[in-house]
């Protein structure tokens, strides 16, 4: 199939950066369509690395659109500073390349001052946000009173548009003790801001069906993952938008049939950062030391990663959701020299075996996995490129966790590298 849509099947992290960008290689089109600049990849292209959190990973190559959809909630500053950071870096960001969705909405500065506030007052019911704005901004999304990209265009109606924002806004803020905002103000920011990103400005669902039709090839980029998508997820422990792979038609304008493969992608154990259930989290000297190998710190925030074992239960739940049909397993060279791995088959709550996440957060925070052990190897996989160069137990761990989450695994990848990757089918 032509077009893929590679989501996260596991809390973000998973390594989509490295398998976006290995598949962006054969597409036209590089497609972002939820989240925002709470997404991080990062890029290793012969040895340079590079490190995006809004603009899609299609921008590094030469020949390729790189679209932002409708779904994806745009900070207009934070994208001109990824994209003259990116300019540094020797690569060309153009409208010629990158487009922008004219009903993106827009995330404000004081949507970023509302996440932290918000977060800072929660004490240890805090979600862990990335303190970006995403969460505020989705919420005026659904409260229709966003400003979205193209009425930054018509000065003459942004005035009635940022009242509406502000009627709601500066109600919050004098609740929560912060200073109201200044319409002129917010009005000047943006009008400032404005001649910077409607250069970009297009229409998503246009580009996307043009492209369709002339046999090019869409990529669909997924930002965090399956387990913090706002209905899928561990709610409330979630991000603000749906994450898994129906919506990368929804976020950009093209019609379900069109997406194609969904390709998930799953680390080899597991990690969470922020706050939020993790059943196989491991807060002993293992842990430690898969953190410590798989350099589990978080891309956009630099926050440690918690790390586990691998949960087929969670992953299985999401190639069910999410409609996946391969995985594309990572980090298999981070379990490299333990002596025992586990994965975790099930769960025990209430002292009952069930064979799926509860939705309820108070059970999800209190089932207890049950393993099963796996003998470790001790040779490297690390930069391995063919399946006969594995050790055989990690064929087999591999190929038990295909049997347990009911699903291909049809990439390994064995490094950070763009051609230590296995493809398997
Ligand atoms: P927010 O800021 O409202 O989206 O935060 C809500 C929760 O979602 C989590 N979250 C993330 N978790 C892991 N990775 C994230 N971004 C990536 C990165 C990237 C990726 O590398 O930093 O793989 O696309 C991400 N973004 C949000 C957050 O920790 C909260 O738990
Ligand atoms: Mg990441």
């Amino acid at each position: 199939m032509a077009n893929v849509v590679v989501v996260g099947a596991q809390w973000g992290d998973e390594g989509k950066g490295k398998i976006v960008d290995w598949l962006s290689e054969r597409a036209d089109v590089v497609v972002r369509f939820q989240g925002g600049h709470n997404a991080g990849h990062t890029l290793v292209i012969g040895g340079k690395t590079f490190k995006l959190s809004l603009l899609p990973s299609g921008v590094v190559r030469p020949d390729k659109l790189s679209v932002i959809g409708n779904g994806v909630v745009v900070d207009p500053w934070a994208l001109t500073d990824e994209i003259a950071r990116l300019t540094q870096q020797g690569i060309k960001i153009t409208p010629e390349n990158l487009r922008i969705a004219e009903n993106a909405t827009l995330i404000l500065p004081l949507h970023r001052e509302l996440d932290v506030v918000r977060e800072a007052a929660a004490g240890t019911e805090k979600i862990g946000t990335t303190g970006r704005g995403i969460g505020p901004a989705y919420e005026d999304k659904v409260g229709r009173r966003a400003i979205r990209l193209q009425d930054l265009a018509s000065p003459a109606t942004l005035g009635a548009k940022i009242d509406r924002a502000l009627a709601h806004h500066n109600a919050l803020r004098r609740g929560l003790g912060q200073p109201e905002v200044v319409k002129d103000e917010l009005m000047a920011e943006l009008i400032a801001i404005a001649p910077k990103v409607l250069p970009y400005s297009d229409v998503s669902w246009e580009l996307l069906d043009q492209a369709r039709r002339q046999g090019k090839r869409i990529l669909f980029e997924g930002a965090q993952g399956a387990l913090l998508d706002v209905d899928h997820g561990t709610y409330p422990f979630v991000t603000s938008s749906n994450t898994v792979a129906a919506q990368a038609a929804t976020g950009s304008g093209i019609g379900p049939g069109h997406v194609g493969y969904v390709l998930g992608i799953a680390k080899a154990y597991t990690t969470r950062v922020g706050s939020g259930p993790f059943p196989t989290e491991l807060l002993d000297a293992v842990g430690e030391k898969i953190g410590e190998r798989g350099r589990e710190f978080g891309t956009v925030t630099g926050r440690k990663r918690r790390c586990g074992w691998f949960d087929s239960v969670l992953v299985r739940q999401v190639a069910k959701v999410s409609g996946i049909d391969g995985i594309a397993l990572t980090k298999l060279d981070v379990l490299d020299g333990f002596e025992t791995i586990r994965i975790c088959v099930g769960y025990k709550l209430n002292g009952e075996r069930i064979d799926r996440l509860p939705a309820s957060s108070s059970a999800q925070a209190i089932v207890e996995p049950i393993y099963e052990d796996f003998e470790g190897w001790s040779q490297s996989t690390q930069g391995a490129r063919r399946w006969a160069d594995l050790p055989a137990q990690a064929v087999k761990y591999v190929r038990r966790v295909e049997e347990l989450i009911e699903c291909p695994v049809t990439l390994l990848s064995t490094s950070p590298e763009r051609d230590d990757t296995i493809l398997m089918k």
